[in-house]
């Protein structure tokens, strides 16, 4: 299998870990978003969104979307499960992913801060809206998951939950969003970065870093 990302992109980085934790290796096909490789033709033929990553499997089949990656790696390679047995902590834990990954990541991907500044918006206003989005998404988060068992998100192994959480954290202080307050995530990430597979998927291990 191929993984097309890049070292920087928290979406790359989601899968890297779900690979790592359930102990697949692939080859890795770096695309330089600020260079705008992911807007060749040839990428755009296997990810029209010009997005990454993307998952190119042995039989030549393409999955786009990190997420239904991670669930597709999660139903063909059952160990170790990404979500709960119990079906309320498997929403919950999805309710967690979905925070993160629908209603933070998105609006200050890229493409959005691209936009802002296309509009005339300051760099320090482009930077002060994913630093706000980032801090305001994160500190929701704290809260879903204040009362929940540790040392991982929702108790004591990773989850999608996890999986989502360390990437935007990471983006989140390229920003420059203020963490501080937000004490039950960073022992979460801690707990997580003491992983190998969490650590080996960190933007700074990846070839193509900078
Ligand atoms: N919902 C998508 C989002 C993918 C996405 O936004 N990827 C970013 C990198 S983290 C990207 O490729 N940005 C390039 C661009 O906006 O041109 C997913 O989870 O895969």
């Amino acid at each position: 299998m191929k993984l097309h990302g890049y070292f920087r992109s928290g979406t790359s980085y989601r899968v890297r870990i779900a690979l790592n934790l359930k102990g697949i290796t692939v080859a890795h096909a770096p695309h330089h978003l600020r260079r705008g490789e992911q807007r060749a033709p040839d990428y755009l033929a296997l990810n029209p969104q010009g997005l990454v990553p993307t998952l190119e499997l042995d039989d030549g089949r393409v999955i786009t979307q990190s997420l239904a990656i991670i669930d597709w790696l999660d139903e063909t390679h059952p160990e170790p499960p990404l979500l709960p047995a119990d079906p309320v902590r498997r929403a919950k834990v999805r309710a967690f992913a979905l925070a993160i990954a629908c209603d933070v990541h998105p609006v200050q991907n890229l493409g959005v801060l691209a936009r802002l500044r296309a509009l005339g918006l300051p760099e320090e206003q482009v930077t002060g809206w994913a630093a706000a989005v980032n801090q305001e998404g994160l500190a929701a988060c704290e809260a879903l998951v204040r009362d929940e068992p540790g040392p991982f998100a929702f108790g004591d192994r990773p989850t999608l939950a996890d999986i989502c959480l360390v990437p935007q954290l990471g983006g989140a202080r390229r920003f420059g969003a203020d963490l501080s307050g937000l004490t039950r995530l960073l022992a979460i990430e801690a707990a997580c970065r003491a992983l190998p597979a969490f650590a080996d998927a960190a933007p700074e291990r990846q070839p193509d870093a900078e």
